[in-house]
């Protein structure tokens, strides 16, 4: 796979040349390119930006820098044989960036990124990519940053350790969170490694027992219990007959009951008057 990265900062992006994709690009694995964007500024100051047309704060990035830089980017790449780039860009307004979108770029040959500042790029110039490559507009989450490379970085790391041969067999996704179609979409549990007593802690006796039955078990409440503490969207989300017996249990004495037509699960159902249904 090939990245190509467009940016004023690309200092900000040397993380990619640590552990995981550090480790890859050395491999051979995946080939990066970070690029700066003031290589493509012909002015004495090197300006890529300029007040909002309509007014308002902040400023906006100009449309010649980015295109001068997507079309040089772009020749290089195809001249060097890649082929179906993506251009992802970063920003606040973009579709929530998933596991399944992850699955999804790790299958492309060839992703190109354009980490903004400011208050973003000019609109056309990704309405101008977007009549030549697939666009992918990406939010990494509900809060707000001062750029895009921090993003980058993210889907670049979530993307690189699904490329084969990337993670070792150790580490292997094989079930992941989130991953799509994944049977059981629950948070993981507590790990525990040696030694055995840490400050008068222990470690719980179930994972000592050797009992692969009753680990698993415990293994399963405590993503429950973890998973309705932190994220209850995803058991809401939850097809019911995904939870067997012990499941009910252990979501019930987590104040977690089935909609009356046990189409959903829920903790607003159950009365919390005394009065009996
Ligand atoms: C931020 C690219 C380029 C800051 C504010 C505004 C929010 C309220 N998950 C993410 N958060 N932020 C970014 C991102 C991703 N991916 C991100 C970026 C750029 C990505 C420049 N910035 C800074 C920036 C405008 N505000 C957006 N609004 C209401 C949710 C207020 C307006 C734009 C750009």
């Amino acid at each position: 796979m090939r990245l190509d990265v467009v940016t004023i900062f690309p200092e900000y992006l040397e993380p990619l040349n640590v552990s995981l994709v550090g480790k890859a690009r050395a491999r051979g694995q995946l080939h990066v390119h970070v690029h700066d964007l003031r290589a493509w500024t012909y002015d004495r100051h090197n300006t890529v930006d300029d007040t909002p047309y309509g007014g308002g704060p902040g400023m906006v990035m100009k449309t010649e820098p980015w295109g001068d830089a997507l079309d040089s980017v772009l020749a290089d790449g195809y001249e060097a044989g890649s082929r179906e780039p993506a251009l992802i860009v970063p920003t606040p307004s973009g579709r929530p960036f998933t596991q399944e979108l992850a699955v999804h770029l790790s299958e492309r040959p060839w992703l190109l990124f354009t980490p903004a500042r400011y208050e973003g790029i000019d609109r056309r110039v990704v309405d101008e990519y977007a009549t030549r490559m697939p666009v992918y507009e990406v939010s990494i989450g509900d809060y707000v940053l001062a750029g895009g490379e921090a993003a980058v970085l993210v889907v670049t790391e979530a993307v690189a350790r699904l490329l084969p041969g990337v993670l070792g067999n150790a580490e292997s996704h094989r079930d992941d969170s989130f991953a799509p179609g994944a049977m059981a979409n629950l948070l993981e549990g507590p790990v525990h490694t040696k030694p055995p007593l840490w400050r008068g802690r222990g470690v719980p006796d179930v994972l000592l027992s050797g009992h692969h039955g009753k680990i698993a078990r415990w293994r399963r409440d405590e993503a429950l219990r973890r998973t309705t503490a932190h994220r209850p969207d995803l058991i809401e989300r939850c097809d019911p007959k995904a939870f067997d017996k012990k499941d009910r249990e252990m979501l019930s004495i987590l104040g977690w009951e089935p909609d009356p037509d046990g189409e959903r699960y829920g903790r607003f159902w159950r009365r919390t008057d005394g009065v009996e249904e």
